[in-house]
This record gives structure tokens, C-alpha cells and sequence, in this order.
């Protein structure tokens, strides 16, 4: 797209926008400060470098053998920054526990240091982009249908010990990198069929947390984060970590709370449940993803499900209290492309939501007007925020508009299809 062009449709935008009481620059500028925590593990269909030959287990499945994964550090970094060269604003990147560089040797897991994770470090101070962490409890001998919940006080003590080395890591992350490493906790543990010790292992699950969790770190440094979950393939009938449970345990303990969008009921959406979060967590989590029929983990696109999450997000008026995590693994198609779509689609979404002149709906809403707010609510829908966002891109020095897929073309041929 040429720039004159871009320039004139961003400013025929802006007018329209202006008309409707909207700032697009300002608009620009919040945008510009939301860092999407980019989840390293679509780069290799999490598989890691513990283990990477190792089997993926915990329920969880990336499916397809597209060509081109990443198999090394190196190789997984490359990608990252070509996936940063080609969205616009500063992004953070999440790691899990397995992604540690371990020198060819094996680390178990409750040996893991932060020094397997200083080369990690040294790239975010490089690169920019500041570290988020995931504790791994799954694709591993000891993590069959329970790990921290296990009846086995040896399997427990084998994970706390885990859990508590990965806050100590992220923690670790968060100190050189002068911001809170998110810690995320997910755990995998639960059932295939009718499972008639729920309270047990739900009590155990709990007291595994407590004890890991006695040690204090400031959240200047830290920030855990615990994830529930509904169902996974092979725990269909039992997770022991489900929403009550983990949406328990995080108001009980001021804590975050992760809400993954393909968590839940096949039609129950996770927007609608920022807004009570808000009011009993210090801060919410979100994994960002795709369920199509259950979940799947597809790359997240521009769905009704990704506007509705973003505008409650700005509409809440906490857009800082709530970090945007990204959680897909499509192994079936370009893995650099599922990237830059998910991220791309993301920020379109965000865009939308904060091109929204709230105020107005607000006042028609108080007013009982439904019908002009619903009226606006649709003609919203063509509001030409994609103009906005090429002009963000101009403005931001990287592609604009599918400028990006021909960049991911001659990445593949240059660099991913020799792998
Ligand atoms: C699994 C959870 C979890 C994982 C990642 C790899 O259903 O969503 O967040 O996807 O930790
Ligand atoms: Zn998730």
C-alpha cells in the first residue's frame, strides 16, 4: 500500500471517528502501551528442549506437521524476533519451564534454575521484550492423571518443589527486567472417567499450593497466576484445578486469575466474566485462543468472541489490570504466520474496542435508549478502524495491511523450510 494512500484514509477516518466523538490518536496511543504476551510455544508445538522428542501429554494437543518448527533456542529466537519485526508495537514473550537452556544436559524439573533461563534473560534486555513464565507440569514420567493432587506425597513433593523453583525463576525474571514476570499455573491433573475422590484431590491440590505459596515474593518481582480449566482430552470427566476451584483459590489469596477463552463451556464466552473478576482479583490473566467445538488451541482470528473480550477489557476501564496472554499451537499451517495473525487479529480487536465512543453508548444506555444504542453498536461494525490500524503500522515501521504475508513467505523459504 502506498503511504500517501494510507496517510489519506487514516485522515478521512479520523474524521469520521471525530463525528462520533472519538480521538483516534488517542486511541493510537492506547494501543500502542497494550503488550501482548506472545507464548513461545506455537514456534514448536510445545514441545520444549527438555525433551523435545518427548511426548505431549496433560490433555492437551497440536495437531498437523507442518513443515518448519523451531528444534533450538536459537532457532525458536530467530522466530520470535521475526514475529516482532512484523506487528507493530512492544510485546512481551511467555516462556514455559521446558523452554529453559539446559547445555544438552538433563535438567529435571525440580532442578530447574534461573540460571537455565539467563540466556532467556539476556535476549529480553537485547530484544526488549520482557519475560513472562509458565510452570510445566505436564509431558513428563511423573505427571500422569495427577501431579501436585497426586495420593503420592512423593509425586507431590517432586511438583511443589517444581512450582516452587519456577517462582523463584520468574521471580529471578523479574528483577533484571524491572517489571513483574507473570507466573502462570496450570495444572493438568484430572481424570478420564466418573471420579469418585473429586474433594480429595481438590483438597491436596490446594494444600500443594499453600505450602509452595508460603514463600512471600514481592510482586514487584512476581505475579501468580492460576489457570482452570473445564475438560482435556483424557480428563473429560474430572479436572481437579475447574473455575470454582481456581476462581476460589485466587479471591481467597489476592491473587490473579487466568481465563482462557477454550476453558470453558463450548458457548460460554470468557468477556463477560472480566467484569466481576475485577472486582475480587488484583489483576486477570488471559490466555487468548480459539476453541473451535471444544479446545482446540486454534490461532486466534477476529471473532465476535475477540471483540467482546476486548471491549470489556477497555470498557471496564482497568485496560492495565488485565494482561493479554496469548495460548494456540496450530501445527498444521505456517507457524510464524499463526503468529502474526493471532497477534495482528488481537490488536485489531483492542483497536475496535478502544475506537468505541463508550460515553455516548453510556448515555443512551442510562437513558434507556436500546434502540440507538444497539443502532450504534451496529453501525460501529463498518467504522473504518482497519484505516487506524495500516496508519498505526506506517507509523510503527512495520507492514501494512497483507504487506506481512509475503515477508512469511520469504521467511519460509529462506529459513524455516531448510530446517
Ligand atoms: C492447557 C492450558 C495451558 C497450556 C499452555 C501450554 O489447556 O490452556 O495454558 O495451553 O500452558
Ligand atoms: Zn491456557
Amino acid at each position: 500500500m502506498k503511504e500517501e494512500q494510507i496517510k489519506k484514509e487514516f485522515a478521512a477516518a479520523k474524521e469520521k471517528y471525530a463525528a462520533l466523538g472519538v480521538d483516534v490518536e488517542k486511541a493510537i496511543e492506547k494501543l500502542n502501551n497494550v503488550s501482548i504476551s506472545i507464548h513461545c510455544w506455537q514456534s514448536d508445538d510445545v514441545s520444549g528442549f527438555e525433551n523435545p522428542e518427548g511426548e505431549l501429554t496433560g490433555g492437551i494437543q497440536a495437531t498437523g506437521n507442518y513443515p518448519g518448527k523451531a528444534n533450538t533456542i536459537d532457532e525458536l529466537k530467530n522466530d520470535i524476533e521475526k514475529v516482532l519485526e512484523l506487528i507493530p508495537g512492544k510485546h512481551r514473550l511467555s516462556l514455559h519451564a521446558i523452554y529453559g537452556d539446559f547445555g544438552g544436559e538433563f535438567v529435571d524439573r525440580d532442578q530447574i534454575e534461573p540460571k537455565h533461563f539467563q540466556t532467556w534473560m539476556d535476549w529480553a534486555k537485547k530484544t526488549g521484550a520482557k519475560l513472562d513464565f509458565n510452570s510445566t507440569f505436564f509431558s513428563h514420567p511423573k505427571s500422569g492423571n495427577y501431579s501436585l493432587s497426586s495420593f503420592d506425597p512423593e509425586i507431590r513433593n517432586f511438583w511443589k518443589e517444581h512450582l516452587r523453583r519456577c517462582r523463584r525463576i520468574a521471580a529471578e525474571m523479574g528483577r533484571q527486567q524491572g517489571d513483574a514476570c507473570i507466573h502462570n499455573i496450570w495444572v493438568h491433573d484430572g481424570e478420564k472417567d466418573k471420579t469418585v475422590s473429586r474433594i480429595q484431590h481438590r483438597e491436596l491440590l490446594k494444600e500443594s499450593l499453600d505450602e509452595v505459596m508460603t514463600e512471600k515474593i514481592s510482586t514487584d518481582y512476581l505475579k501468580d497466576s492460576v489457570e482452570c480449566k473445564l475438560f482435556g482430552i483424557g480428563s473429560e470427566s474430572y479436572v481437579v484445578g475447574s473455575h470454582e476451584f481456581y476462581m476460589g483459590y485466587a479471591v481467597k489469596n489476592n491473587m490473579l486469575l487466568t481465563l482462557d477463552a477454550g476453558h470453558f463451556h463450548p458457548t460460554e464466552g470468557i468477556a463477560d466474566k472480566i467484569s466481576s473478576m475485577l472486582l475480587f482479583v488484583p489483576e486477570v490473566n488471559l490466555h487468548v485462543s480459539r476453541p473451535e467445538r471444544w479446545d482446540s488451541d486454534h490461532v486466534v482470528i477476529l471473532n465476535d468472541a475477540l471483540l467482546e473480550l476486548s471491549q470489556e477489557i477497555v470498557r471496564s476501564g482497568q485496560m492495565e489490570k488485565v494482561h493479554i496472554g496469548l495460548d494456540y499451537f496450530d501445527a498444521s499451517i505456517n507457524r510464524i504466520g499463526a503468529y502474526v495473525v493471532g497477534i495482528r487479529s488481537t490488536q485489531k480487536a483492542m483497536l475496535q474496542a478502544l475506537l468505541e465512543p463508550t460515553e455516548k453508548l453510556r448515555e443512551y444506555e442510562k437513558r434507556d435508549n436500546n434502540f440507538q444504542r444497539m443502532a450504534y453498536l451496529e453501525e460501529l461494525k463498518a467504522m473504518p478502524w482497519n484505516a487506524v490500524y495500516n496508519y498505526y503500522c506506517l507509523q510503527q515501521g512495520v507492514p501494512v495491511g497483507d504487506e506481512y504475508i509475503q515477508e512469511i513467505e520469504k521467511y519460509e523459504s529462506e529459513v524455516t523450510s531448510k530446517r
